[in-house]
């Protein structure tokens, strides 16, 4: 699929604030797959389309949980996190794109997941990362991302996982294992 083609049919899925977020995933992602020598072209595809069905109904989301092979479990965490595995089945049903490497970077964009490919760090680093973004903390986690994609996941995981936990959140356990799982590369 062309860049412009998945604009287009981003586009009317979200507002003009997500999509335009969206876009600046895209263009991050671009420029960490040139960095870190992945496929370009997947990373800008999957940057433009990672947050397809972020405004789907709670309802269909559940329903296409509970009808697919996805885990069930979702449905026991913060309907925040259902955007990402729907909305990568659905970039196929509904836009056509069917590419593995793609589907897999949308579906564990919010969470990550242990053994991460390349495209999926990229996907959720430049998520975190764009520069639209202001979390505290997040220049480290920018610096880190000029020189080391696994530190700089593991950044913004412990940031998330901190500030999910002030907030009595609840963790969804592939966030704990792409946080474990990424503690391998840090010393
Ligand atoms: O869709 P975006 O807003 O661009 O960003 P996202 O898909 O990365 O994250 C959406 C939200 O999900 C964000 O507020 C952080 C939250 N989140 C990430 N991991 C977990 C989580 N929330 C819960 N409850 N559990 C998690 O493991
Ligand atoms: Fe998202
Ligand atoms: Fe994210
Ligand atoms: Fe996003």
């Amino acid at each position: 699929m062309k860049i412009s083609k998945a604009k287009q049919l981003v586009e009317p899925q979200l507002t003009k604030k997500r999509y335009d977020h969206s876009i600046r995933v895209a263009k991050t992602a671009h420029y960490l797959a040139e960095l870190y020598e992945e496929s370009t072209e997947k990373a800008e595809l999957a940057g433009v389309l990672h947050d397809y069905a972020k405004y789907r109904s709670l309802e269909e989301m559940a329903e296409r949980i509970k009808r697919s092979k996805l885990p069930s479990d979702l449905l026991e965490f913060h309907s925040e996190l259902w955007h990402a595995p729907v909305g990568a089945l659905i970039v196929e049903e509904e836009c056509g794109l069917k590419d593995e490497a793609i589907q897999l970077a949308i579906k564990y964009h919010t969470t990550g997941r242990a053994n991460m490919t390349a495209l999926e760090k990229i996907i959720f680093l430049a998520d975190y990362i764009e520069p639209g973004r202001s979390f505290p903390g997040i220049e480290e986690v920018r610096e880190a991302a000029e020189t080391n994609l696994d530190y700089a996941c593991w950044l913004a995981l412990r940031n998330t996982i901190q500030y999910l936990l002030r907030r009595k959140a609840k963790i969804y356990p592939d966030t704990f294992h792409a946080y474990n799982d990424l503690s391998r590369h840090i010393n």
